[in-house]
């Protein structure tokens, strides 16, 4: 059985009624009275109470779709020099060209404090132990910048009880790490998250009674088992995702972070999409600098914005061993010419705090970039775009288009990759070279177990 339940990650989606079974299971430290609340809650999100995205109103239809061009992957007479001069070429004009452009017409810069400019982050372990499933750590990293106003992000590291630590997962959470697992020990964050009765959050802020609720999108029993960690944080921990944030909203985040401690460029500072993924980067300091996570290769995983987030994160910095971006769509995996879904004017006047202040004003016929020289970037390293059938939003078919188009990226390195002639895949029938997989699940906007354990089991071969 199928009911609508409303989040707003999701807008109004249909989710399968066992949920509900797997959210009253993770109730069992709530009060009976907050379960009835929730149930009434579903109930009248099973009404159909809040208004869905129409598709009519939007290009939903392949046969909508306007003609477009790309902008081609490697520049004129690039194809003439021999293959190691095209690969020099790419990793020293092309990638800083590409990562470039992006900064300054799409996610803008993040601070290089790297740089000796004056950024500092320090970790500190406020909380370790073990269950019977896995060894954990809470990590409290404070990011200062020059002028060293600081902010807190607490880090959940989950790592199997033994054996070599075969990789990590690095990804962010929408509502806090607690509510990943059913382990009590898990510690909140002062930080803001949407108000989401669904996930009995309170208010504008994590809960205790939110634990588990998104333990569908963290298979920790199945990382844990393939040899995998996973490093995750609350992704308002690193930026609140609000638009028009008031200097005085606490506790703020990175934008303000950096907007207090300015420095003198012409490209603008990172929205909140380039805030997540320096966020992502630096949980992979955090492992870069720990003696037995270092050894392990880190992939950076991400839904939705998240996965937006999280392929900017791994295009931009080459010590991700690859990244599973899951139902990313406009500015994610999907393709920004091929008109379908979620428009460009839409997702600017929806989350304007997502990218720079000039995208709204930009035409696809202005745009310099497109998305398949995003995942290009990736290359040679692993990429994983998933997409499912129902979340025409994201443009599924314009996901696949990207990697398929990103492909020459990685013949450059000599690695087969999805030939120009791949059709895009029917569902549950991935497309796969050794480092490009495309997966289409049927369903709705949203990460299951599904693509985490084909992205595993893709990574194990
Ligand atoms: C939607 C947005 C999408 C996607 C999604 C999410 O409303 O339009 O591009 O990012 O939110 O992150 O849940």
């Amino acid at each position: 059985m199928i009911c609508k339940m409303h989040d707003p990650h999701l807008g109004s989606s249909k989710v399968p009624f066992s949920c509900l079974f797997t959210i009253f299971g993770t109730m069992g430290k709530a009060p009976f009275f907050i379960s009835l609340g929730l149930g009434l809650c579903l109930v009248v999100a099973c009404t159909g109470a809040f208004a869905q995205r129409n598709p009519a109103d939007y290009i939903a239809t392949e046969a909508q779709v306007p003609s477009y061009t790309l902008p081609p992957l490697f520049p004129a007479g690039f194809a003439t020099l021999p293959l190691a001069a095209q690969k020099q070429a790419w990793e020293t004009l092309e990638r800083p060209r590409i990562i470039a452009l992006f900064e300054r017409h799409i996610y803008g810069r993040a601070p290089s404090y790297q740089n000796g400019n004056g950024w500092r982050i320090t970790y500190k372990t406020i909380e370790q132990g073990s269950t019977a499933l896995y060894r954990r750590r809470q990590v409290l990293m404070t990011i200062a910048n020059p002028a060293d106003d600081t902010l807190n992000a607490r880090l959940m590291v989950l790592l199997p009880l033994s054996g070599k630590l075969k990789g990590l997962a690095i990804g962010l959470n929408f509502y806090g790490n607690h509510t990943t697992t059913l382990d009590p020990a898990i510690l909140l964050s002062p930080s803001h998250c949407d108000p989401n009765p669904n996930f009995l959050t309170a208010g504008d802020r994590q809960s205790q009674a939110s634990g588990g609720v998104r333990q569908g999108r963290w298979p920790i029993h199945l990382l844990l088992q393939q040899g995998f960690g996973l490093i995750t944080a609350a992704y308002e921990d690193f930026e609140p995702d609000i638009a028009n944030l008031p200097s005085s909203f606490k506790p703020y985040g990175l934008r303000l972070l950096f907007a207090k401690a300015p420095i003198a460029d012409s490209v603008p500072a990172f929205g909140a999409i380039g805030a997540w993924a320096f966020g992502l980067q630096r949980m992979l300091d955090y492992a870069s600098q720990d003696p037995e996570l270092q050894l392990a290769p880190a992939y950076a995983i991400g839904h939705s914005r998240l996965g937006k987030a999280a392929l900017w994160a791994a295009a931009q910095d080459t010590r991700f061993a690859g990244v599973l971006a899951n139902g990313s769509g406009r500015f994610g995996a999907s393709l920004s010419r091929r008109q379908f879904g979620e428009p460009l004017a839409t997702i600017c006047q929806s989350f304007p705090h997502w990218f720079v202040p000039s995208l709204p004003a930009q035409s696809l016929a202005t745009l310099p970039v497109d998305q398949h020289q995003l995942i290009a970037l990736v290359a040679p390293r692993k990429v994983m775009i998933a997409s499912a059938t129902k979340d025409w939003w994201a443009d599924p078919k314009g996901e696949f288009l990207s990697l398929r188009n990103a492909a020459p990226a990685w013949a450059l390195y000599g690695q087969s990759a999805l030939s120009s002639t791949t059709p895009w895949p029917a569902p549950l029938n991935p497309a796969r070279s050794p480092a490009q997989l495309y997966h289409l699940r049927p369903g709705d906007h949203d990460i299951t177990y599904l693509e985490w354990q084909t992205f595993l089991s893709w990574l194990g071969k």
